[in-house]
Order: structure tokens, then sequence, then C-alpha cells
């Protein structure tokens, strides 16, 4: 009975070790209900509510904040609500993000790294998750094609800002002056990105000082970055291709672009935050061939490799470039005259000081599935997308947003519902199709069954993106997604 207890009786409190361990068993329950629930498809992937409804209290559960403390017993209450009314990202049909799914052995690895409670910066306070992510990331090193031992990188928090570090450190690379004089003392730069790129390339133009206006965006066609458009007065910086992008999953020519690089002198980063992961399956890391020649490279192992979120990393060719981007020096954490090698300080690479341990999870999950258990669940969720492509490709109820098989997991296609069938193409058609995919969403959320997202993209009208990187998911979630589409496009 936790109604007379408080956090007040908790470890610290004298005589707390018993209600600690009781309370704690109690949260695990919690938590053990509902990893066996994400993988029953009896259970729903939400359940849905209206913010209002949530703010407004729902079956009492209460989000204000009091200044008096609850009980134990209520906050048991609320660790199962938060669960109740949250989404069931791991369940095996929820296609509706890049990053899916529950892996025990990650959720192994971020019990421990939150129990562990430290910092990243420096070798003093995190010596072991210090060297894990240094023995991952010149792993990851080896894994793009690089020499292991001379290049650099850092987990960061999402690929946003792994994009954003390699921006940095190209113009570091080119301008060291920038660091100190800041953007008035180099010339005007320009960066160079696809147009189906992600688009924190944009923000990471706008953040840094460059202007989102000098961030061009090039047809994905490699022609079209041979006769890259330079403004007068402007100099050319960088150039990112992406490896998978995020709605088509489609991959840039990087032989090609690295060509064009080598040739103008300009940084070659590949956003390979989605793609990444196919680097670890033999039958698919072709579709990345010339990432080694790359200065820099995001990989998101929270999206195609399923590690729990966050897990990204923005690894670099050369060493040294990070440290002299983002070296601050500050005195009270990277003293110089510690007792051991304080190379392994790493924190002062980072833009931020205090940084999550990203990497225990990740790490345990590669000692646990090896190199190839990660090749055999990308592989499958591969053929997962080919199964679903091949199954919808040739049906009238459906038409695919581009042609021939997807190059990533992502399968992009309209449901065309009776009314739409065999109507020619007009903007009448357009704006219905338009509304087609939003209607279904919201009764799919409603109904709670399944996720999938939606989109328009460029002149297209909104369209069902659906996403494998769960592998939990079989054929059977596959079928019951296209199922529910047709029975929630009939109502
Ligand atoms: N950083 C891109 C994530 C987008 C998605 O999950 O759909």
């Amino acid at each position: 009975d936790f109604s007379n207890l408080y956090a007040r009786d908790l470890l610290p409190a004298k005589n707390g070790e018993e209600s600690t361990m009781q309370f704690l068993l109690e949260v695990v329950d919690i938590l053990l209900n509902y990893v066996k629930k994400t993988f029953d498809r009896s259970t729903k992937v939400l359940d849905f509510h209206h913010p209002h409804q949530l703010l407004e209290g729902i079956e009492g559960f209460n989000l204000e904040l009091s200044d008096n403390p609850e009980s134990l017993e209520q906050i048991l209450v609320d660790c199962r609500d938060t669960l109740k009314y949250g989404v069931r990202t791991g369940h095996p049909r929820f296609f509706n993000q890049l990053s899916t799914g529950l892996d025990i052995i990650g959720l192994a690895g971020e019990w421990l790294t939150s129990t562990a409670n430290t910092n990243m910066f420096t070798y003093e306070i995190a010596p072991v998750f210090v060297l894990m992510e240094q023995i991952t990331l010149r792993k990851m090193r080896e894994i793009i094609g690089w020499s292991a031992k001379e290049g650099d990188g850092i987990f960061s928090p999402g690929g946003a800002i792994s994009n954003m570090y390699s921006i940095m450190c190209a113009r570091y690379k080119y301008f060291p002056e920038v660091k100190t004089k800041g953007m008035a003392a180099v010339p005007k730069l320009l960066i160079f990105t696809s147009e189906h790129s992600h688009y924190s390339m944009k923000k990471a133009g706008a953040a840094l000082g460059f202007g989102t206006e000098n961030v061009i965006l090039v047809k994905i066609a490699v022609q079209h970055y041979g006769s890259l458009r330079v403004l007068q007065g402007h100099v050319p910086l960088y150039v990112n291709a992406t490896a998978g992008t995020t709605v088509y999953g489609a991959f840039d020519p990087i032989q090609e672009i690295a060509d064009i690089c080598e040739k103008y002198n300009l940084w070659l980063h590949v956003d390979a935050a989605w793609g990444g992961g196919l680097l670890m399956s033999r039958r698919h890391r072709h579709k990345l061939n010339g990432i080694e020649r790359a200065d820099s490279v995001t990989w998101n192992p929270h999206k195609m490799m399923g590690v729990l979120l966050q897990c990204s990393a923005i690894l670099l060719r050369e060493k040294g470039i990070l440290q002299g981007c983002n070296q601050m020096c500050a005195g009270y954490l990277f003293q110089p005259d510690k007792q051991y090698d304080i190379s392994y300080d790493t924190g002062d690479k980072a833009i931020q000081c205090g940084r999550h341990v990203d990497i225990f999870k990740f790490w345990l999950m590669w000692k646990a599935k090896g190199t190839e258990g990660f090749e055999a669940q990308i592989n499958k969720c591969l053929e997962l997308s080919e199964y679903l492509y091949s199954k919808i490709c040739n049906r009238e109820e459906f038409e695919m947003v581009f042609k021939g098989e997807p190059e990533h997991t992502n399968v992009c296609f309209w449901y065309i519902p009776p009314s739409l069938r065999g109507m020619p193409n007009s903007d009448e058609r357009q704006q219905k199709l338009h509304k087609v995919a939003p209607k279904i969403k919201a009764l799919m959320m409603e109904s709670g069954t399944t996720m999938v997202g939606y989109q328009p993209q460029g002149d297209k009208a909104n369209f069902f993106r659906m996403i494998i990187s769960n592998p939990a998911a079989t054929k059977s979630d596959i079928d019951f997604l296209i199922e529910e589409i047709e029975r929630l496009g009939l109502e």
C-alpha cells in the first residue's frame, strides 16, 4: 500500500531501502506490462484523445503540477496513465515514423543509463561510456570505409544537429577565423543540398548565419550539381548528398557528387541519418557507394537500426576539426593537468556542455546481436517493404507516388477511393485526393489500430508514406495496414 508513502520516504531517507525496492518493483511491473502489450497485436497502437481532453484531466489523469506532494500510490497511477495515453511506437503496426520498435536489449541499456545518470563530457565521470563511444564510432568509421584510426565523431541529439555539426566543421576547415571573428570575416558562403534533403539543412543555414537563401536546393540529378548555380560574389563551401531521403527514401548518387566536390574542392557531407543503417547490409550497402569519399557523415542508429531514441552520430574523416571548431577549454571541466590521458575528455568537441549518454544502449545491442544481427534485421525490413510494394503496385485501389521499386523501406502511395477510380486526372480529382489520406489517418488514429504517415510533396496531393523499421513487423501487419486503409477508406 503506497497511499501513505511519499517521495520523501524513499532513499536516501533513513530506513528507506524497503519502500524504495517495493516502489521500484511496482514501476518495473508497470513497464513490463507495457512491454508485453506493445508486442500484443490485440492491443491498440494508441488510445487517441484531443489535447483539450488530456488537459481537462481525462479519467482523473491530472497533468497540472501541484504545490503539495502526491502519494506514491498516485505517482504509480500517473506512470500507468502516462503510458496508457501515449503511443506504442514499438507496436508491430506502428509505421508512422522512421524510428520505430522497442528493442529489449536497448531498453535494458536505457534503464542502466538512467540508473548510472552521468554526463558524457569527461572521462573523469563517464570512463566506461566514453570508451564505448570511441570504440563504436571507430567501428562505424570502418564500416563507412574510412581508416578507423584517423577520423573522429561524436553522438549528438539527433540528425538535424549532426548535420549542423558537419556544416560547422566544413566552415571551420576552410575558414578557421570564423571561430573568433564571426561570419563578417569570411566570404558569403553557399551550401548545396538536394531538393528532397532534410529541412535541417536550411535550419542549420539559418542558425549558423549563412541565411536560408544561401542554402541552394539542387534537383537530385547529378548534372545539376555539375553546374552548381553560384551567386555573384559567393563562395561554394559544402555539398550535402542524402542517403535515404525522409519521404521517398531515395539515395543521391554519391560517387558523382564526390567527383564534383573533389574538382571544386568542396566539403562533401552525406546525410545518411536514415540510409546509414543499410551500410550494415551486404545486400543493400551498394546504395551508398562512394560514402567513403565524404568528409563527414550523419548516421542515426535510432532509425533503421532500431536503437532506442535517441542515438545519432556525426562522423568525420579527419581528426581534429571537431575539436578545433568547438573547443573552449573550460577550466572547471577540462583541466590539462589531470592524471589520465585527457584526449578522452571528449566533451569539448560538442556544441553542448552536458551530454546525455546515448551510447550504452547501442553498444549493448551491438554486443547482443553482433553486426550480423543488425544485418538480418535490416534485410528483413527491406524484404517487407518489397512485399508491400508488390502487393499494392498493380491494384486499382492504390497508386504509387513514384515509379519502380523503392530503394529504402519508404513505400509512398495514394489510396484511391471508389469515387475517384477511373476518373481522369484533373484539378478536381487532385483536390479530392488531397483530402483522402488525412481523413483515413484521422479515422485510423481514432480507432487506434495502426498508424502511418502522410504528407504532400511539391505539387503532389497528400499521400501515405509507409515506413518499415520495426523488426517486430511481419507480412501479416502489412496485410493488416492495407486492409485497414481500405476499410477506413470506405467509411
Ligand atoms: N528526422 C526525420 C524524422 C522523420 C520521421 O520520422 O518521419
